[in-house]
This record gives C-alpha cells, sequence and structure tokens, in this order.
C-alpha cells in the first residue's frame, strides 16, 4: 500500500508543486488521484474532507493524516522523508532566511503570476476570454518583482541562499506557466534570474519529470 494519496489535477501547477519536489526527493511510494476540476469533482464531499475550500492538492496518508495547501504539503514530505530541500532545523538563520524567501515568492510573485496564468491559460480551457487589464496589472508586478530578484541573486545561487531548496521548486510551475503563455522574457531578460532558472531546469530529476509529462501531454492530444 503506498504511503499517501496525493489528489491534484493534470495540468494544475499547484499539484505539480508537490509532485516536483517528490521527484527530487526521488519518492515514489505513493498514489497520485486526478480529480477532475471541470467536472467540479473537488467540490465533492467526499474531497470536501480533505480541503475544506474544496480545492486541490491536498494528501491523505496511510494512517489518516491529511493536509492541504501545496506548500505545507512540499514541506512535510521533505521534512517526513528527509528530503535535502530544507536548511536545518539547527541553523536559524539559514532556516529564517528560507522562510523570508518562502513568504516573497508566495506573497509578491505567485499572486500576481497565478493571475496572468489564470486569464492567458485556465480562462482559454474554459472558452473565456482573458481579462487583459488584469493581465497588464499582473505583468507589472512580476516584472517588478523579477528586478528585484535580478539584484538578490547577484549574490546568491538560489533564493534561499546558495542551496536548492523547496523555495526554488514553488516558483517552477507558475514560471513554466508564463513560458506557455508568451511572457518567458521575464526570466530571459534578466542575466542573474536566467541563470538561477537554468540551474533549476537543469536538475536532472526536473527534468526527467518535466520531460515525461510533456511527453504524456503530447501523446493525450494526438
Ligand atoms: N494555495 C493553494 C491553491 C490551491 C488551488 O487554487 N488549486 C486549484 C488548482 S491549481 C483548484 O483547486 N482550483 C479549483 C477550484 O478552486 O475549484 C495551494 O497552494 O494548494
Amino acid at each position: 500500500m503506498p504511503a499517501f494519496t496525493l489528489y491534484g489535477a493534470r495540468g494544475s501547477t499547484n499539484t505539480d508543486r508537490v509532485r516536483l519536489t517528490l521527484a527530487e526527493g526521488g519518492f515514489t511510494d505513493y498514489e497520485l488521484v486526478l480529480l477532475n476540476l471541470q467536472k467540479g469533482e473537488q467540490k465533492s464531499p467526499e474531497h470536501f474532507k480533505r480541503h475544506p475550500w474544496g480545492k486541490i492538492p491536498a494528501i491523505t496518508t496511510t494512517d489518516g493524516f491529511t493536509l492541504y495547501e501545496s506548500r505545507a504539503i512540499c514541506k512535510y514530505l521533505a521534512k517526513k522523508y528527509s528530503f535535502p530541500l530544507l536548511p536545518p532545523d539547527s541553523n536559524v538563520e539559514a532556516t529564517a532566511q528560507f522562510d523570508q524567501a518562502q513568504c516573497a515568492e508566495t506573497l509578491y510573485f505567485a499572486d500576481p503570476a497565478g493571475k496572468i496564468a489564470f486569464e492567458k491559460f485556465a480562462r482559454r480551457f474554459m472558452g473565456l476570454p482573458a481579462d487583459e487589464a488584469v493581465v497588464s496589472s499582473a505583468l507589472k508586478s512580476v516584472e517588478a518583482f523579477f528586478d528585484v530578484a535580478e539584484g538578490l541573486l547577484k549574490d546568491k545561487e538560489y533564493m534561499a541562499g546558495n542551496e536548492f531548496t523547496l523555495v526554488d521548486i514553488y516558483y517552477i510551475p507558475l514560471i513554466q506557466r508564463l513560458f506557455a503563455c508568451g511572457y518567458g522574457d521575464v526570466i530571459s531578460s534578466r542575466k542573474a534570474v536566467s541563470e538561477w532558472w537554468y540551474r533549476c531546469m537543469n536538475r536532472p530529476a526536473i527534468q526527467s519529470l518535466l520531460k515525461a509529462d510533456k511527453e504524456a501531454m503530447a501523446a493525450a492530444s494526438r
């Protein structure tokens, strides 16, 4: 019996954050259950027991422990299975810098980048046009975010310091979505940011998961 079940959806950036964490940790002993968001399966009474807001991802372990929120899940899994993706608790300063980087990602990056992804990607699947005013304002925020990150990444290799951590993983799904929506130049036009992105993308576990997903998508659309 697998150690836990991950409830997610195909093409969900929040699910992919967890899958990338598991790939980096080399952990495969889990079951992935894909819910169909278009059919509203995330709003079933059964799923509300796992996620009070009726969203994905969520996990349930064999001993009945349930957790939702992608970043909380990633952190739990990294701690539970000792993935080398977090500073040690004994290093109080490095842990504080990790928390700081995590807050910056969630509060300053994920919100506007998520708006672009929703307007340009999700709404297309719903057959709805993007609200260009929302996109343009969100794009300004993402540009301003990476202007600051460009300065910070001149002095460190990764977002939370010189080690690759969960925070770097947190960025990957939404940045990929920015590339897919034609906004990849927010990354490639900034030297330090694009070098950081290249370092993240060149990690073997990340590369092979993204390659497998791309192949699965291509096969599904044939
Ligand atoms: N902050 C949450 C966001 C979860 C979220 O918005 N998930 C989306 C899919 S990527 C969802 O469930 N959407 C369907 C809905 O809200 O009904 C996380 O990081 O897990």
